[in-house]
């Protein structure tokens, strides 16, 4: 079964690592759409930390993944998943009932996110602490 899910992994943190592993357990290959710079431009009128070349280099480099690329829209979704010959799509909870259209095409599966840690936060606590 070929997993496919999306993300920023801007500053990597323990949460992106359970989720890439869950989503690895539900299948035997897991390719990952890392979000480009200008979709989270467009998105949050901010750039991650860490450039879409280096984010793709670390989410590569995680034992689960075995591909990675680059999401360049948020409206594309269904042909990654035609692309990429994806049977499960899997996404955060915090994304719950958002792509529910795809489940004509493949199987759509939303895992609860891990609790009290994301990049905003690790951000607030870096700025705080200098
Ligand atoms: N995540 C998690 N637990 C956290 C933080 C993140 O399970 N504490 C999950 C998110 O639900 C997501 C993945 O880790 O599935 C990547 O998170 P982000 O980098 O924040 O990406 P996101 O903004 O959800 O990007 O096209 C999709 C979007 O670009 C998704």
């Amino acid at each position: 079964m070929r997993v496919l899910t999306f993300g920023t992994y801007d500053l990597l943190h323990i949460g992106h690592i359970n989720i890439i592993k869950r989503a690895k357990a539900l299948g035997n290959v897991l390719i990952v759409g890392v979000s480009s710079d200008k979709l989270n431009y467009n998105k949050k009128q901010i750039y991650p930390v860490y450039n879409e070349h280096d984010r793709m280099a670390i989410v590569d480099s995680i034992k689960y993944v075995d591909e990675v690329f680059l999401e360049e829209s948020l409206d594309l979704k269904r042909e990654y998943i035609l692309k990429y010959k994806a049977d499960i799509l899997v996404m955060g909870s915090d994304w719950e009932g958002k792509f529910d259209e795809f489940s004509d095409i493949c199987k759509v599966i939303y895992l609860p996110r891990t609790e009290a840690i994301s990049t905003t936060e690790i951000k607030v606590k870096i700025k705080d602490y200098l």
